[in-house]
Parts: C-alpha cells; structure tokens; sequence
C-alpha cells in the first residue's frame, strides 16, 4: 500500500501538533502504526491522501450512523453556509433541532446545545452539583466522560476508588470529589450511593460502554442504579454521547426502559459537525443560566451549520426502518462474525448491541473495565493492522467500538467477514 503522502503530512504534523493529531487515538500508537490521513468519505468508503479506499467501520467514532457525505447533509450544510457562518445570536434551527431531540428522547424537557460531548458531561455535572447543592460525582472504571476534570480519574481496581488522577494537570482537590466504581457491580454500587459520609450530586453512567471496549450491562445493575438514584436523590445523569440516536430513535434509555434526569448527547446529533447537549428535566434544567444560577456559555454553541447538519442527520435516522434495516443488518454480520471466531483457533468475545460492538481478543467474558483490560492488545493491534492491509478500517485501539451505519451494503460487510476470517488465520500462524 502506498502510504508517502500520509508519511509526509505525519511528518509535517508532527511538527505543529503534538503527536501530529488532533485527538491521542488518532495517532494509532496502541496498534503499532503511523495513522493514515484522510482525503475524503462517502458512505461507508473512506479515502487516504495516497488514494487507498477502505469499508469505514469507525465511522468518526459514532456520528456517521447514515454513512459519509450525506447529500441531505452536504446540502444542508452549504444552504446554511451562504447565510453566514455565525451570528452569536439565537436561530430557528436551533429550535427546530431542540424541539426534534425533546420529541424523540422524551426524558429531555429541555435541552442547551453545546459544542462537543466533553462540554455536555462537563456542563450536566456541573447543573447536577449545582441543582442539589452537593459536590460528588460516581462514575464507573473504564466509561469515559471527555476530558474535563472531574473525569481523568484513574479506574478504579475491584474496589471504590478515591479520586486519584488519571492526567498530571488535574489537582487532587477537583477529583477528590469523583469516585470511580467498577460497572456492572451492584454491591459497590449500592454500597457507595448508601454511603452516609458521601454527598453524591450525581451519578454519571454510559447506559452502554464504549469507552473499554463495547460493554453491555446487566439490566439488573441499570434497574438498580434508577432505583437507588431515586430513593436517595440522586441525579441520574445517561451519557448517551454514542448511545443517543445509535441504539434506537430514544438512544439507549429508550431501548432499556429506563428515564435517566438528565442525557448528555453528541456525534449523530451534529451529523459530523462539533456539537454536544445536555437536557432532561425541567426542573433541573432551569437551573442553567440565564434562567438560573449554574453557568454555561459558548460562542458557537447552537451554531446555524452544526444545527442544521444534526437537523438533517436526525431527519435521516427518522425515516421508517432506519433503525430495523440497520438492527438486521447488524444481526446479521455479528452472528456471521460468531460463526468465523468459533471456527477459527483466536480467542475472541464479541460484545454487541445494535450496530455497536467490540471483538475482543480474550477467552473470558467481558463485563466491565477489570476484565476489559485482560484483552490481548498485542493480538488486536496485528488484526488491525492485517485488516487495513486488507482495505477495512477499524478503530486503533481494542477499547473501542466498531459501528456498522445504513451505508454498509452487504457487498461491503461480506468482504469485511472475509478479511477478518483471513486475519485470524494469519493471527494464528
Ligand atoms: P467529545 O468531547 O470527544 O465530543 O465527547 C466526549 C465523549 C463523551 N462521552 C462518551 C460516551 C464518549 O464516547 C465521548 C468521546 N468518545 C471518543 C471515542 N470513544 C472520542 C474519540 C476521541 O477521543 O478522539
């Protein structure tokens, strides 16, 4: 493969941005590569500067659920271009889009648009502390917020643990009040939330977890974390940031059945322009200014290109059987791919739900960050450097998704089966 335009770009990135990226995981340094640059998408084909084409099962991390370059989001975003780009000043498409999220994620009374989903976990802790008074936050081993503070806690072990930082730059006195928790584990859970000498604000959870790998929880563990967030007056705050719009129309908390207080949101809801938001009850969320005291600004947030990209891309996934073409699609190739890890001698565990899954490379169920971490990443790093020798593009890291979006054909997944059965036989010599 020819890659020089790619090694003279890293080259010259390197030079003007750390680690020649714009985000660390792009720099595929955890499977064992330079990363390629990218010229162009369409569908589920992306290009790299040297004109190597490859099936896209990234899918810029979640938002591209229709596929890249979506003539009905191209065009939405060049209509609102020539209006002008920014105004700082309220739009109706940003109302068009807030009325749409409340109607289809009915927990959502109310909603303030932001500009990534780091800025809407960051921004619903914050109206959480704010709205009750109290300052903890739990979160769980291995789900990942953005990079605000309060987040960059190191995961826990077994056991609860005390805000240690997970970055240099985050002082202790933000993230003594974080603790991290295993997922999954319901004693802890209740142990802590009932914890008297613990003032919890909230609870921050992903209702499914993308950020160790594909996790799916227990519905007994997300039952009891609605029951005891009620009983004790805790915030419940879904950061749905993959979730919303990917596991269903209501994203997750439609799926489960379960009414979070608050949703973060963000990637399918900017259609691949930068844009976050947290919404949910209006009780809480009158609490954010201007209407209440807890503070929240942006100057692009709600800007007239992101609103009327995610207006487009919203409008795409509400088409009848978006998501029932996209579920048997998903079906389909997970049980096909079961089918190829069963045959052949690599021990792999696929965790999936809808069109989000992770194949990891161990022989142990993967049910939380402890057993995620037990993960052959040396394997996975060669898989996926075999697979993008084989044209097909995954995530450069094993504790990422793989998406599956409504541009895949099955000419497309096919092959994509026919490479990973390829791999795992080269993984194995
Ligand atoms: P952003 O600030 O990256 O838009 O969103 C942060 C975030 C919040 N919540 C969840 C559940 C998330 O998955 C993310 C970001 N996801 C990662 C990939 N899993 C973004 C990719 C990257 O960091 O480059």
């Amino acid at each position: 493969m020819i890659t020089n335009r790619s090694v003279s770009l890293f080259s010259k990135a390197q030079a003007v941005i750390p680690g020649g990226v714009n985000s660390p995981v792009r720099a595929c340094r955890s499977v064992g590569c330079d990363p390629l640059f990218i010229q162009k998408a369409s569908g589920c084909i992306v290009t790299d500067v040297d004109g190597n084409e490859f099936i896209d099962f990234v899918s810029s991390w979640g938002p591209m659920i229709a596929g890249h370059a979506q003539p009905e989001v191209v065009d939405a975003i060049q209509q609102a271009a020539v209006n002008g780009t920014s105004f700082g000043a309220p739009t109706s498409v940003e109302v068009e889009l807030a009325e749409l999220v409340c109607e289809c994620v009915p927990s959502i009374e109310k909603v303030r648009f932001v500009n990534s989903g780091t800025e809407a976990t960051m921004s619903a802790v914050r109206l959480a502390r704010g709205y009750t008074g109290k300052n903890m936050v739990v979160k769980f081993d291995g789900c990942y917020h953005g990079h605000s503070d309060s987040f960059l806690v190191k995961a826990g072990s077994g056991l609860i643990t005390l805000g240690i930082p997970g970055s240099p730059g985050v002082p202790d006195d933000i993230v003594k009040n974080t603790l991290s928790i295993p997922y999954n584990d319901k004693e802890v859970l209740e142990r802590t939330l009932r914890d008297e000498n613990l003032d919890i604000a909230c609870v921050i959870v992903e209702p499914v977890a993308g950020n160790m790998g594909v996790v799916v929880p227990d519905m007994s563990f997300v039952k009891k974390l609605r029951e005891l967030t009620t009983e004790l007056g805790i915030v419940l705050i879904f950061d749905e940031v993959i979730t919303g719009f990917r596991l269903s129309l209501g994203g997750a908390q439609e799926r489960f059945g379960i009414t979070p207080d608050l949703t973060c949101l963000g990637k399918i809801i900017g259609g691949g322009l930068p844009v976050g938001a947290y919404g949910g009850k209006a009780e809480i969320m009158d609490n954010i200014a201007p209407d209440g005291p807890v503070y929240q600004a942006g100057t692009l947030s709600g800007n007239p290109l992101a609103m009327s990209a995610g207006l487009a891309m919203l409008q795409l996934v509400r088409k009848p059987d978006f998501y029932k073409d996209l579920e048997q699609k998903s079906d389909w190739f997970a049980a096909e791919l079961q089918q190829i890890a069963d045959a052949a001698a690599v021990p792999t565990v696929l965790n999936r739900i809808g069109s989000m899954m992770t194949c990891f490379f161990t022989d142990e169920p993967v049910t939380d960050f402890e057993s995620a971490m037990k993960a052959n990443t040396e394997m996975y790093g060669k898989h996926y450097r075999n697979m993008l020798e084989g044209g097909m593009w995954l995530a450069p890291s094993q504790f990422e998704a793989t998406f599956i979006s409504a541009a895949h054909d099955r000419i497309h997944l096919e092959k994509a089966l026919n490479m990973i059965e390829s791999s795992f036989k080269k993984l194995m010599n």
